[in-house]
């Protein structure tokens, strides 16, 4: 896969260069590069951005910079580039985009050329996602949650390392990619443990010491729910009961929670 991001602080993405990252950078599989958006400025100052029509706060990033940048690393400014066939994906972190979940980087996992927008905090002028739709290229504006970040960069951090990791070869054990929180079963990660089996006078639960592998499991699963009824009560409300066992119900219905038109209520907030 190639990623190219663009940023008026390319030195934040270096830890690309570390980690599960750096090392699916050096055994070929991402092909990732860090773009300076002064790169395609023109005048003096090597301007991004400018006060924003219509009045109010902050600065708006201009959309002639952005889209000389983005035509470059996609190949569309000689009309000869390697690489103007590649359908390409722009992603463009913003506060005021679609939630990136693990959904988003599995999809985008299945793309040949992401291209990553970082624009500050108050935006990147909205004609630069309208223009490139317009030509047929896949715009996401994405938002990695609710708080105030004052750019795009860290979020792209969070894109790109959530997407690299599932490109084939990039995780040793493809099993630890389906078992995690998050996945299809849409229930947060049971409680782990490792040794030693006590550590300032607490113990690790006796099932999980018992190599009783059918009792684990169910204990696991058990953890899974209460924790994900006691931090996560959305993800209660979006499971299917009927994907749910007798065991299951019995959890949750411990926990205030019971199937109701094809979905779980809890008894309790009505
Ligand atoms: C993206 O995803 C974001 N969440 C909060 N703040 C942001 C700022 C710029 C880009 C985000």
């Amino acid at each position: 896969m190639r990623v190219d991001v663009i940023s008026i602080f390319p030195d934040y993405l270096a830890a690309l260069d570390l980690s599960l990252v750096g090392k699916a950078r050096a055994a070929g599989i991402i092909d990732l590069r860090v773009h300076d958006l002064r790169t395609w400025t023109s005048d003096r100052h090597r301007t991004v951005d400018d006060t924003p029509f219509g009045g109010g706060a902050g600065m708006v990033m201009r959309p002639d910079v952005w889209g000389r940048a983005i035509d470059a690393v996609t190949g569309r400014d000689t009309g000869t580039g390697h690489d103007a066939e590649v359908p390409v994906h722009l992603v463009v972190p913003t506060p005021s985009g679609a939630t990136f979940t693990q959904r988003t980087a599995e999809a985008l996992a299945g793309e040949e050329h992401l291209v990553v927008a970082c624009g500050r905090y108050e935006g990147i002028d909205a004609r630069v996602a309208e223009h490139y739709r317009a030509a047929g290229v896949r715009v996401s504006e994405l938002s990695i949650g609710d708080y105030v970040l004052n750019g795009g960069e860290v979020a792209a951090l969070v894109v790109v390392e959530a997407v690299a990791r599932l490109l084939p070869g990039v995780v040793g054990n493809p099993e630890s990619l389906v078992e995690e929180s998050h996945g299809a079963a849409g229930l947060l990660e049971y409680p782990v443990y490792t040794k030693p089996p006590a550590w300032e006078g607490l113990e690790v639960p006796d099932v999980l010491l018992s190599g009783h592998h059918a009792r684990i499991h169910r204990w696991r699963r058990d953890e899974a729910l209460r924790r994900t009824v006691a931090r996560r009560p959305d993800m209660v409300g979006a499971l299917d009961p009927a994907t749910l066992d007798a065991h299951d119900l019995a959890v949750l219905a411990e926990e205030g929670w019971h199937p109701h038109g094809g979905r779980l209520e809890r008894s309790d907030g009505c």
